[in-house]
């Protein structure tokens, strides 16, 4: 079943690229740029990784991101990433990045918003891997930081086609942004949130209503919330769903537990993503693997699934 679901054509919808710094490139960047980790090796990084929620995770994504400091770091974390996209037939990519993880650190814009586009770039050229650059604001941060972001991504308008919201979700509802993704849109980006991963079906109807979104990243808490289940099948909106994320933080006890499969059958446009696969234990055939193993997904739902994520690509 690995191979099979491996050789489907796919598209990922959702995935930080920081997210997939694997502790083996993140001990090779600490080294070329000599930064002393406060982990022995990479067994010990690796052992860290167990999380009680989202938060606990965070602290550890955003230590991580720190060895990131030069566009050529940029372009091998994005690289390795398209390496693997390219391993598990995923032929269309929307990757978020988050800007503000790395000029918080004093890292200039333009050095990760370089070594990332020409990364892309060579992707499609080298790799024949569509995509398209989703660039994500930190919800944890005030709406003011967003706005400087967005002013500051201006330059490098073509490199990226939508704007999302990340990071802390409890308190950090989407109407604190409604500004900021009025002002993203005017100026012709699409936008994605986060929403409904730890936080309520509220923050999905926020994030439909005021920041206008073309899909929802997570979302499974929707599945509380019959009126809103049924407007995302009435309106198609789909739903980038994380399954070992999901577990991984805690949002579901266990994958037998996970409502992929229950939306799926709803007539939710479900996709299936690895959110920040190095953390999370696997790719988006493993992603795939899990849901066929806990939850007998079988080989017409994962078609459809899969369907599901070339149907919603928002990139051209
Ligand atoms: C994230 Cl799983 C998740 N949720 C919210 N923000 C994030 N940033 C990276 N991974
Ligand atoms: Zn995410």
């Amino acid at each position: 079943m690995y191979d099979w679901l491996n050789a489907l054509p796919k598209a990922e919808l959702h995935l930080h690229l920081e997210g997939s710094l694997e502790p083996e490139l993140l001990f090779r960047l600490a080294e070329r740029n000599k930064i002393v980790l406060p982990w022995d090796n990479v067994d010990a990084l690796r052992s860290a990784y167990n999380f009680g929620n989202l938060q606990e995770f965070l602290d550890l994504y955003y230590a991580g991101a720190d060895v990131l400091r030069t566009e050529q770091d940029f372009y091998d974390l994005t690289w390795a990433y398209l390496q693997k996209c390219e391993e598990q037939n995923v032929v269309h990519t929307e990757p978020f990045y988050d800007p503000q993880t790395h000029t918080e650190r004093g890292i200039p814009f333009e050095v990760a918003m370089r070594g990332i586009s020409d990364a892309l770039a060579d992707g499609r050229e080298l790799l024949g891997i569509s995509s398209g650059l989703i660039l994500s604001f930190l919800r944890h941060l005030p709406e003011e930081a967003a706005f400087k972001t967005l002013e500051q991504a201006m330059p490098f308008r073509d490199a990226f086609f939508a704007v999302g919201l990340d990071s802390s979700e409890m308190g950090h509802p989407p109407s604190k942004f409604e500004r900021v993704f009025a002002k993203a849109r005017a100026e012709g980006f699409l936008a994605v949130a986060h929403a409904g991963e730890e936080g309520p079906p509220a923050y999905i109807w926020e994030a439909l209503d005021l920041l206008k979104v073309s899909r929802i990243d997570h979302g499974v808490r929707a599945a509380e919330d019959p009126k809103l289940i049924q407007r995302l099948i009435d309106e198609q909106i789909p739903l980038t769903v994380c399954p070992l994320s999901n577990t991984k933080l805690r949002v579901f006890d266990d994958m037998s537990q996970h409502n992929i499969l229950q939306m799926l059958e709803q007539g939710v446009k479900v996709t299936v993503n690895s959110d920040d696969p190095a953390y999370f234990g696997g790719y988006v055939t493993e992603n795939f693997m899990a849901l066929h193993e806990s939850l007998g997904m079988t080989e017409e739902q994962a078609r459809r699934l899969a369907q599901n994520s070339l149907d919603a690509r928002l990139a051209k």
